[in-house]
């Protein structure tokens, strides 16, 4: 089904048609080369498989404003003076960029969407406007919304944290935005709900009551958890690790301490986790390697597709164009059967410097070209069994008799030292990292 375009006020792309897959041989930037949404990969439609979506806050609230000067890009649906109709101007742009794209899913913060106003019931009544027309662009479009989330932490009044805030009153703010946000992304039909603890964390220990903060974010997600649940909520709520940044450490550091916390606090069975790229590599693990711990405890719930900078200890937010990265998180996807209701969200900002209006475009079609060749990777590597068969074989002794009696809790400290002693001393056996190595740069070959 081909969907219009452009639905708005006014075009803000109007150079740009809508991209198409034009295939590997074409020298077309504005075409994908990799991407073709009804490609039938293990059975289902590209499309299907990946789930992209585009990010509302980096690609249009900021123009590339950082530390030390100040946007670079002037977005013409960001003029004006009313804030309504700004929100209104950044919607027209968004759902063009995302049709455009041929993108299938979008994720938003609430301030995103609708700008705070000077007291919570006009806050409130501003984003129900504005959810009513992205419902509107939604029916014209069939666009959907991968998920949605609020913005607890840009505001100064949490500058000490939402959640985890030492003051009550602030907390109970954060509680007011969350709820907000459930009743817009359930309006919506939003698949997932999000959880970023940007602040959630702390500056210093020798302020901060560190058992306190942690039961205090327990106690508010499960509120959030029975909000969401009572309003009719289905999907997932995901929590999306960080180690640091903005506050020197925050409590939900990376996969394996949000599963620990989730399971300690009985939320495992309504949370999952949205994993992000360079969120994993600032805790010191790769990408992969936190996909893998959240799909091994049944938690893979989304991505944040982006990259970081191996020179740069910070959060740079860059689209995603390394295909090993890609091609390893694929792999973990698809061997976790998909993604159920999550998705391949860009959290990724154009470089200050790319201030044409088609670096928006041709940011996105390298990210996704990037996934869907990581996904064609993938399935030669399971289609052809091999990586499986060498796990297979190493494990082998965990199949049957003693092993598998180990494995099913049937066996002592004991029993470890008489089947030992009987066996005499093993013989090594090759981890064959080299041989596994080779055969993931084959297969980008044979794609
Ligand atoms: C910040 C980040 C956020 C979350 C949503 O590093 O990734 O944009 O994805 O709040
Ligand atoms: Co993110």
């Amino acid at each position: 089904m081909s969907r219009p375009v452009f639905v708005g006020q006014k075009e803000y792309f109007p150079s740009i048609n809508r991209i198409e897959y034009e295939g590997r041989e074409s020298d077309n930037p504005l075409a994908f080369k990799a991407y073709d949404p009804d490609r039938l990969v293990m059975g289902k439609r590209m499309e299907e498989h990946l789930r992209f979506a585009v990010c509302y806050w980096h690609t249009f609230c900021s123009g590339g404003a950082d530390p030390f000067g100040s946007e670079t890009r002037n977005h013409e649906w960001l003029i004006g003076s009313a804030p309504l109709a700004i929100s209104e101007q950044k919607m027209d742009a968004a759902f063009e960029l995302i049709s455009k794209l041929n993108v299938p899913y979008y994720c938003f913060h609430d301030i995103d969407m609708s700008a705070e106003s000077d007291s919570l019931i006009a806050t409130q009544l501003h984003l129900e406007t504005m959810v009513a027309l992205a419902k509107k662009r939604q029916t014209e479009t069939g666009i959907k919304l991968l998920w949605g989330t609020a913005n607890v932490f840009s505001n100064p009044r949490y500058m000490n944290g939402a959640s985890t805030n030492p003051d009550f009153h602030v907390l109970a703010h954060a509680g007011a935005q969350v709820k907000m946000a459930l009743d817009a992304t359930v309006e919506l039909g939003g698949e997932n709900y999000v959880f970023w603890g940007g602040r959630e964390g702390y500056s210093t220990l020798f302020n901060t009551d560190t058992k306190r903060e942690l039961e205090h974010m327990a106690q508010f997600l499960t509120m959030a958890r029975d909000y969401g649940r009572s309003i009719g909520f289905k999907g997932d709520f995901l929590i999306e690790p960080k180690p640091m940044e903005p506050t020197k450490h925050q409590y939900d550091f990376d996969a394996q301490t949000v599963i620990g916390f989730l399971r300690h606090h009985g939320l495992d069975k309504d949370f999952k986790l949205n994993i992000e790229a360079n969120h994993a590599t600032l805790a010191g693990h790769t990408f992969a390697h936190d996909l893998r711990m959240a799909a091994d405890a049944n938690m893979l719930g989304s991505i944040d597709a982006n990259r970081g900078d191996y020179q740069n200890g910070w959060d740079t937010d860059q689209f995603p164009t390394d295909l090993y990265d890609c091609a390893q998180a694929m792999l973990v996807v698809l061997e976790n059967g998909g993604f159920g209701s999550g998705g391949l969200n860009f959290d990724a900002k154009l470089r200050r410097e790319s201030t044409n209006i088609d670096d928006f475009f041709h940011a996105h079609i390298g990210g996704m070209d990037s996934f869907a060749r990581g996904l064609l990777i993938a399935e030669k590597l399971i289609s052809s069994g091999k990586l499986d068969a060498i796990k297979q074989q190493r494990y082998r002794s965990f199949d049957d008799s003693t092993g598998k009696q180990f494995e099913r809790g049937e066996l002592n400290l004991e029993d470890l030292f008489e089947f030992a002693n009987e066996t005499g001393y093993p013989e090594p056996e090759s981890g064959q990292q080299e041989l596994v190595e080779n055969l993931i740069n084959d297969a980008f070959f044979q794609i």
